[in-house]
């Protein structure tokens, strides 16, 4: 087997931590990233343990170029070959309309879900063009086919995802790199959470009386794809609970 070094951001929760663990298992070489470095040497840490593969945790935040750009330059002389980028890292941050949108919030999804997602291809691509292969999936959302009332920054941000994964397929066709986006619809991690800033009851009225994906159910997609043969490429995956028929509609119970 070709055991491949995987590069997932956001790593510390959800669906990146999933992605951690079904690559681990299957016997990669990870670099796993967050914000938050206790979770992330702990998880390094159970991994390395659970799974004996080698693991290197990485603390920045996607949004500092700087942080991201010396990630890459510092990379050990054993590392410095991607196989698997997941840019996963990222986040809504409220739920407002438009009139009523919190600056702030609108900054920190545009820069962590665009401009981060950019850094990290920007930094690391040229670690898999140097081998002409390599995959870059990308993480974008429902939100990134459709609009939903309120949603309106963090579609647009999701919507940005959706054409920059066309847009890196097509620059990158020459070097023999595959570009995947998977679209999940509601996935239960600490998503809502994160949306609705720390109100657990709001967050779980989101997946009341629906079976919602898990991050587990994510990840197993992410490592599909990354199973294929060298010749065939997935290019896009929309993905939603069986409970949910697009971004606005649920089957609730
Ligand atoms: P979680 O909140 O559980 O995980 C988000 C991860 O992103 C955390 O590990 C967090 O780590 C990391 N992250 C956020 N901001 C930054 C930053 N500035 N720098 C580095 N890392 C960052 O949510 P999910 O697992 O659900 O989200 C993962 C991706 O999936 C996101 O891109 C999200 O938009 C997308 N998605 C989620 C859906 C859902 O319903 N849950 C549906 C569709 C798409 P830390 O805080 O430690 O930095
Ligand atoms: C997360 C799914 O529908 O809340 O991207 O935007 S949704």
């Amino acid at each position: 087997m070709h055991i491949k070094n995987v590069l997932i951001t956001g790593a510390t929760s959800g669906i990146g931590q999933a992605t951690a663990r079904i690559f681990a298992a299957n016997g990669h070489r990870l670099i796993i990233t967050g914000r938050r470095k206790e979770r992330l040497t702990k998880l390094a840490e159970e991994i390395k343990a659970q799974y004996h593969v080698e693991v290197l945790p990485l603390v920045f935040d996607v949004r500092d170029y700087n942080a991201v750009k010396a990630a890459a330059d510092n990379l050990p002389e054993d590392w410095r070959s991607i196989d698997v980028l997941v840019n996963n890292a990222g986040l809504a941050v409220g739920l407002n309309p438009i009139q009523e949108g919190v600056i702030d919030d609108w900054e920190r999804m545009i820069d962590t879900n665009i401009k981060g997602l950019l850094y990290m291809t920007r930094c690391f691509a040229p670690l898999m063009m140097a081998n002409n292969s390599g995959h870059i999936i990308n993480i974008g959302s429902i939100a990134g086919k459709e609009v939903y009332p309120n949603g309106n920054v963090y579609c647009a941000t999701k919507h940005a995802v959706d054409a920059l994964s066309k847009a890196m397929r097509t620059d990158m066709l020459k070097y023999g790199i595959k570009v995947t986006q998977i679209a999940p619809g509601a996935v239960e991690t600490e998503f809502s959470l994160v949306r609705f800033k720390g109100d657990q009851e709001k967050a779980d009225n989101v997946y009341k009386g629906i079976t919602p994906l898990t991050g587990d159910d994510i990840a197993a997609l992410i490592y599909y794809v990354t199973t294929l043969p060298s010749h065939v490429c997935i290019n896009d995956m929309v993905v939603t609970p069986t409970a949910q028929a697009n971004a606005s509609i649920f089957n609730r119970s």
